[in-house]
Parts: structure tokens; C-alpha cells; sequence
């Protein structure tokens, strides 16, 4: 069946039921698109017969880093730095959880586009964060072409912080500037997402949603949509570690942008340079096959990106829609 939704995720377009037996999923691969079409995140087990032995070597490498008493059992675990981003590019257990293949060949299939992890972050304990959408961050023209999987690197109990989310909530409006009524390019913030708290509050109370724990076992994964709103729980007891990997996921042929600083309306995007993990190469701004620049931005044609002329980042991110 053609699919006349292609600029929608498959597992959240209107017709996924009907393209769904042409799609070849395994009963598990159902499962998890099922989950995600209807909660907003699916929970798995990490397919990687080395990972114990992965999850040792990144606490013994990125361990120092973070200046917490790990040998102390008493110790303060949350005092000090609490991630460290896109350690892939040191890491070669980082690297290749983010590229494992099983879950990239999933995410494609899932979403109907390639999928390309472009972020990881590593935490030592949970983040203590309200709740939000990572939409707010890194989003996609067209929308919802991200995710994150989340990867419990020990057993989580309720006392270290778990995950938190609320299922059902990746269907509820994408909060964004216009919808808040700020202007958010050329904002000067340092965090994205405090602007947009009291509106997912209020979208929480007026969808009467309740939020879910994640008490994860060591090698349980959870992949998240674009627009799930999740966060890490008050930890209780700050001794406990809580370690996990995340890594977040966008598609092939998309603009890859930071909607916090960007107001879609008036054509001004805050557009991201991403650079894929896999193969560590950028992936160009694409809109319908064509590379973002001035040709492609007044007429949007859908030349092919080698016709278009070549822009730098900067001149990319002055001309972006204008
Ligand atoms: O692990 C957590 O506490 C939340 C992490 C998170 O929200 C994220 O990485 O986007
Ligand atoms: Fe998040």
C-alpha cells in the first residue's frame, strides 16, 4: 500500500493500521510499534550479547570525570556533574551502543525513514528533571522525526530517581513558542526548556494524566517519541547511582532544528548542524531531498542538493527561510 503520509512517522500516522501488514514486522517489532503508537514509549531488552562488559568499561572510563566518590558507599553521589555528552567520540562503548545496528534497523523500520543516532549522553544518576519534551530541543521538519533510547546500565530501584513519563502524552499538543506566545530566535537562554514548564503543567492537569515510574533492570531499554513528556524522579536517596545511556535519534531528509530558539512562523529556524555517530559525517539540512540554502529557501524546489549552491553553517543559519 503506498504509504500518502510520508512526512509522518509511521508508527504515529493516522493510517499505520493499514500499512502495518506491509511493513514485515516480527511479533516483537509489533509489540514495541504498538506501545509506541499508543503510549509514546516501548520498553525492550538491549540487543548486545557484550553489553555487561561494555557497561564496565564506560563506568571505569567516564567514572573520573564526573568528580563523585564512587568507592564511598556513603558518598553524595548527585553533588557534581551529572552528564557527559556525546562521550562517543572517546568511547568506543558509548559509540557502539548508540550504533547498535538492531535498534537502527528498528527505529527505520518504525518510522519509515533511516534512522542516525546523532547524541549521546551518559549519566553516573538520574537528572532530578521536571517534566518535558525533548521536542523543545531537537526537532524536524517534518516534525516528530526523533527519539530517544533511553538504556538502563544497572538496576533502577525507586529510591535512585527513575525515569518518569507520561504515557499517552506524545498525542498531546507540540508546545511551542507560538503556542506560549514568545519569540524564540536570537533568545539568549540557558535552558531551553524553562519557558515551557507551566505549559506542560497545564497540559498535565487538563489531560488529568498521571506519570509512570521506569524501574528498569540493567540491560532494559525504553525508546521514547519526539513529543513524550518524561523526566527523572526526586532521587531520594543520594548515595545511589543510577547509571544510564541515552541516545537520541533523528531521520534521513529532514531539517534538523532547536524549536526553544525558533520561531517557525516567521521562517526563522535555529537550525542544528548534526553529525551522525555511525560514520561521523554532517547530515545536511534537507528539505524534500533539497539541502537548505538560498535556492532551495525561496522556491523550495526539490533540485537535487549538488545543484544548490553550497552554503557555510553560518550563512545557513543567517539566510535559513528568510
Ligand atoms: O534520565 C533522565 O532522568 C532523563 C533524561 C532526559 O530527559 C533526556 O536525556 O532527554
Ligand atoms: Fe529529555
Amino acid at each position: 500500500m503506498t504509504n500518502i503520509f510520508p512526512g509522518i512517522p509511521l508508527i504515529e500516522s493516522p493510517i499505520f493500521e493499514m500499512l502495518e501488514p506491509s511493513l514485515g514486522l516480527t511479533v516483537e517489532e509489533a509489540r514495541i510499534a504498538n506501545d509506541l503508537r499508543h503510549k509514546g514509549f516501548a520498553v525492550f531488552d538491549f540487543p548486545d550479547v557484550d553489553l555487561d562488559a561494555r557497561i564496565e568499561r564506560i563506568q571505569h572510563n567516564l567514572g573520573p570525570r564526573y568528580g563523585i566518590d564512587f568507592a564511598n558507599p556513603q558518598s553524595d553521589k548527585t553533588i557534581a556533574e551529572r552528564r557527559i555528552q556525546d562521550a562517543w567520540k572517546f568511547d568506543k562503548d558509548v559509540k557502539s551502543i548508540a550504533t547498535n545496528q538492531v535498534v537502527i534497523d528498528l527505529l527505520t523500520k518504525l518510522y519509515g525513514r533511516n534512522a542516525f543516532p546523532f547524541q549521546t549522553l551518559n549519566f553516573p544518576v538520574g537528572t532530578q528533571q521536571d517534566a518535558h519534551s525533548d521536542s523543545v530541543h531537537f526537532s524536524s521538519l517534518p516534525e516528530r522525526f526523533m527519539c530517544g533510547v533511553w538504556l538502563a546500565m544497572e538496576d533502577v530501584s525507586a529510591d535512585a530517581g527513575p525515569l518518569f513519563y507520561y504515557p499517552g502524552s506524545h498525542t498531546w499538543p507540540t508546545v511551542n513558542n507560538t503556542m506560549i506566545g514568545r519569540r524564540g530566535f536570537g533568545s539568549d537562554l540557558s535552558s531551553a526548556q524553562d519557558p515551557f514548564a507551566p505549559a506542560w503543567r497545564a497540559l498535565c492537569d487538563a489531560y488529568g494524566a498521571s506519570s509512570e515510574v521506569f524501574l528498569a533492570r540493567k540491560g532494559q531499554a525504553l525508546i521514547w517519541c519526539a513529543n513524550l513528556l518524561h523526566g527523572g524522579s526526586h532521587q531520594n536517596d543520594p548515595r545511589l547511582t543510577r547509571w544510564s545511556q541515552v541516545t537520541h535519534y533523528y531521520f534521513d531528509d529532514c531539517i534538523y532544528y532547536t524549536p526553544a530558539f525558533s520561531d517557525e512562523a516567521t521562517g526563522q529556524l535555529q537550525l542544528r548542524s548534526i553529525r551522525a555517530v555511525n560514520d561521523g559525517v554532517l547530515r545536511p539540512n534537507l528539505y524534500l531531498g533539497a539541502e537548505i540554502g538560498d535556492a532551495s529557501i525561496r522556491n523550495f524546489s526539490a533540485a537535487p542538493a549538488s545543484s544548490l549552491p553550497k552554503l557555510t553553517l553560518l550563512q545557513k543559519m543567517k539566510s535559513a527561510f528568510r
